[in-house]
Order: structure tokens, then sequence, then C-alpha cells
């Protein structure tokens, strides 16, 4: 059985879809990073990063097994039941695109959230900045993604799932459109089609019968933004 620390936010999408892909045993675990319970010391043991997703395999290779950070998670699984890896022979590109989704359309996608929507306002070159990345990396995957049905090779795999976790927040990313992905067809056509697997709808409803924190206030702030916060002397 796996415990499966959530909150519905992109990274945790990602491995909610594999867990429903994969049709595992779980249970949600919620993580309401808005009153700051991942930084309580119950959930620092299990990710010592203080992030979601993370997850305890209750039969893991070693008996009770922790792993945290999303693309650790999505590689755990997937390698434990040799499912959604892709070809033998396109694994070079099957890590390529999860590097780039994990350090490069994930990252930026939030920093641009974060200065679009979090930041004080006047920060014009850090919001241009992180703007212009997330078009960046949008583009890439645009690009590649021209011709193909999926990321990898010829079947759907996890670097699928990292992607789409990102790419379901496109509104969030590049606000301001009616359609965010009006000018990237390729992934437009790609995320549909993603989205019209079964056990999207399935991810999409992971934790909704818990009652996440909404409002950003000055808790919200101080539990996402904790270095905004300098510790009183
Ligand atoms: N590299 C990590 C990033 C995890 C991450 O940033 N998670 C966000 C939610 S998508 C989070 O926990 N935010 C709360 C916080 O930063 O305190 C992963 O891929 O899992």
């Amino acid at each position: 059985m796996i415990r499966f620390y959530f909150h519905p936010t992109p990274n945790p999408l990602k491995v909610a879809l594999l867990l429903e892909e994969l049709g595992l045993d779980y249970e949600v675990v919620p993580v309401d990073t808005s009153k700051g319970e991942q930084h309580l010391p119950s959930f620092r043991a299990v990710n010592p990063n203080g992030k979601v997703p993370a997850i305890v395999d209750t039969d893991g290779p070693g008996g009770e097994t922790r792993v945290f950070d999303s693309t650790a998670i999505l590689l755990y699984l997937a390698e434990k039941h040799g499912a959604f890896l892709g070809a033998e022979a396109d694994r070079g590109e099957l890590v390529s695109w999860l590097f780039f989704i994990a350090s490069g359309l994930g990252p930026f996608s939030g920093q641009a959230v974060h200065f679009q929507r979090m930041a004080p306002a006047g920060l014009d070159y850090a919001v241009n900045r992180y703007r212009r990345e997330a078009e960046r990396h949008y583009q890439v995957l645009e690009d590649h993604l021209a011709g193909r049905a999926f990321l990898v090779g010829e079947t759907y795999s996890i670097a699928d799932m990292a992607a789409w976790g990102w790419i379901e927040r496109a509104r969030f990313v590049l606000p301001g459109a009616d359609d965010p992905l009006a000018a990237y067809p390729n992934i437009k056509r790609w995320h549909a089609e993603v989205s019209a697997r079964p056990a999207v709808e399935r991810a999409r409803r992971v934790g909704s019968d818990h009652a996440f924190k909404r409002e950003i206030d000055e808790e919200t702030k101080r539990a996402l933004f904790p270095s905004n916060y300098p510790a009183q002397a």
C-alpha cells in the first residue's frame, strides 16, 4: 500500500496520474501547504525538503520506503511496476525529457506563477524573466511535439505524465489570453489527447473530498514563502 502525501498542485498531480494509471492501492494524506503542514516534523520525516508530493511505499524493496520529489516517485513506481517507461532504446530520451521538466519547465513555470500572481507589484524584471523563460520552455515542448503523439518514442510514458501536471495549470503560468495554449497547437493537441484518458479524470478528483485552504492570507504567505520572514533575533 502507498501513502500519498498530496496537495492539489502540479507536482503532486503528476503522481496522482501515475497512481491512477497503475491502478495501485493508495491512501491520500492531505498536506495543506497553505497552512504550513509541509513544515511539520511528521512530514519532514517523509520529505526532508518539506514539499509535496512524497510517498511511503509499505511494500518497498527494503520494507517501508519513502520517496520524495515527483520525478523520483514517477521513476520509482514506473520501474517497480515495469510500466510507462517507454522502449528500452528510448531510455536516453525518457530521462532527458524527465529532467527537462524537473529542472526547466516545472521550476520556471512555478516562478512565473509566483511573480505574476503572488509577489508584490513592481518587480517587472522578475515577472518578465520568468514569464519569458516559461514561454521558452513551452516552445521547446511545442517544437518537439510536432508530428509526435507523445514525448518519448511511440508510447505514452511517465514523461507525458510529468509534463501534463504542469500544462494542466497553463492558465496560471501564462495568464492573459483566453486560451493560454492557443500559441502552442502541438501542446494543445497532446494535452487534449492525454486528458482524454480515463485515469486523468480520476487524477483530477484526487483530494477533492478534502477542504484544502484556498485563501491567500498572512498565514499562507508565511507557510509558502518563509524566506520572506527572517526569524526574529
Ligand atoms: N522538485 C519538487 C518540487 C515540489 C514542489 O515545489 N511542490 C510544491 C507544490 S507543486 C510545494 O510543496 N509547495 C509548498 C512549499 O513550497 O512550501 C518535485 O518535483 O516534487
